[in-house]
């Protein structure tokens, strides 16, 4: 029996990326606790099969195919939303993707490719999120996917970098605004986590070792290792915590 603060019934969460990966897990973990949830993908066969899955496990799962970056698809998904009666009042937005390449062999479009995926969506999406949830009058929860990158960098993912250092102060701006509506806007910073985002890093002997020396838990993290600090993050318990950053990591940030 969880405890009543960590209780999602009654709840939804839209979950951006989660047809796969760390948004998959979230958004399982939200289900688990209660919420009904609202997956979002852009390959809509994709994102049917993860809903079904989800649904297979007694849950209850809404589906939103659109791409966050496109300001129009985003709205007109809302407003499908809108029309269904599904109200959001838990946004993650986890959406992102990756570019490993060295800053001075970087093109302009890849770097505002991955700027706009990976910063500027979560402004799109919470923009209609927080309009719709100062509205009601019920407060609300947006939980910004950060990562390690937020606070550290390594070579050849500057635009990711960027990006996810603009999270985290994105995350502040939000709780800033919109703290006065009982909105509170978090973040969690994935360490390096088990995913196919980095499949090219576990499978490089090299990098692998490296992670597990530098973790100090000597292994990589597993997608369903972000759950409890979403759950949080979703839930009553974090009513009075707001523009925090929770790293999930293993310890990696908090040791030389
Ligand atoms: C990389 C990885 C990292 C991790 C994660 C760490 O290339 O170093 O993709 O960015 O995925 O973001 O928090």
């Amino acid at each position: 029996m969880s405890h009543p603060l960590f209780n999602l019934a009654g709840r939804c969460a839209l979950v951006t990326g989660s047809s796969r990966g760390l948004g998959h897990a979230m958004a399982t973990a939200l289900a688990e606790a209660g919420a009904r949830v609202v997956l979002n993908g852009v390959d809509a066969g994709r994102l049917a099969q993860a809903a079904q899955a989800l649904r297979a496990q007694g849950h209850q799962v809404e589906q939103a195919a659109f791409d966050v970056g496109d300001e129009a698809a985003v709205k007109a998904a809302f407003e499908a939303l809108d029309a269904a009666g599904v109200e959001v009042d838990i946004l993650v937005n986890n959406a992102g993707i990756q570019l490993r390449k060295p800053l001075v062999e970087l093109e302009l479009p890849e770097w505002e490719r991955v700027l706009h995926t990976n910063l500027t969506s979560a402004f799109i999406v919470s923009r209609e999120a927080a309009r719709r949830m100062i509205a009601r009058g019920r407060g609300g929860k947006v939980i910004n996917i950060g990562s390690l990158m937020s606070e550290a960098a390594r070579p050849t993912v500057s635009p990711y970098t960027a990006a996810k250092g603009g999270i985290k102060m994105l995350t502040r701006a939000m709780a800033a605004e919109w703290a006065p509506h009982n909105i509170q806007a978090n973040a969690i910073g994935p360490g390096y986590m088990a995913t196919e985002m980095n499949a090219a890093l576990i499978n490089n002997p090299d990098f692998d070792g490296w992670v597990k020396r530098r973790v100090p838990s000597n292994r990589w993290g597993q997608p369903g290792e972000l759950g409890g600090a979403a759950i949080f993050l979703a839930s009553a318990a974090s009513d009075y915590v707001s523009g925090q950053i929770i790293y999930v990591d293993g310890g990696m940030l908090a040791v030389l």
